[in-house]
């Protein structure tokens, strides 16, 4: 289930309504207690904590949760990542940099250390990534979309509302 879709300029910060052109490259989010899992489809690796997407393309993301409520925090646009729901933005990133983000939903005792990074590089280089990070053996995914796991987790907690919430508490900069 799509609870919307968006675009992100990480210079402008602005949520479009529509993104410029359809993503060719979709990227999986996972979020678990306390760390997010990113997952290449197309190339069926994974990576922790670190998202790599290629400058000035549209990129499509899927975000739902393993476990608890998080909120991938993006600015102006925090969707929740409720449980057995996934959620798809996409995300275009209009210059390279690196850029912080963090999980903006408490969600247990670590939730302060859920921070992730988003890299966002010349396509040259993003292929380069790509293609390092297809070489090492992969290891079991360790959960599954919320279609298939949904019938063995407790009831999702009553959900949070972003737009009446207060104002998101961590911002993104550059590192
Ligand atoms: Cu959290």
């Amino acid at each position: 289930m799509f609870t919307g879709v968006y675009a992100v300029g990480l210079r402008e910060m602005r949520a479009l309504a529509e993104p410029p052109r359809p993503p060719e490259l979709t990227i999986e989010v996972v979020s678990h207690m306390w760390w997010w899992e990113a997952r290449y489809p197309d190339t069926g690796f994974e990576t922790a904590n670190e998202i790599h997407v290629p400058v000035g393309e549209p990129v499509s993301l899927r975000l739902w949760t393993a476990d608890v409520i998080h909120s991938f925090w993006v600015p102006r646009l925090a969707p929740n990542l409720l449980p057995d729901r996934v959620n798809e933005m996409c995300l275009l990133a209009d210059e390279t940099g690196t850029f912080r983000g963090q999980c903006a939903e408490s969600c247990g005792i670590q939730h302060a250390n859920m921070a992730f990074r988003i890299v966002a590089e010349p396509r040259e280089q993003f292929e380069a990534w790509l293609a390092q990070q297809s070489r090492p053996a992969r290891s079991p995914r360790p959960s599954s979309p919320p279609e298939a796991a949904a019938s063995l987790r407790p009831p999702p907690a009553p959900a949070a509302t972003p737009s009446s919430g207060p104002a998101p508490r961590v911002t993104w900069d550059r590192t």
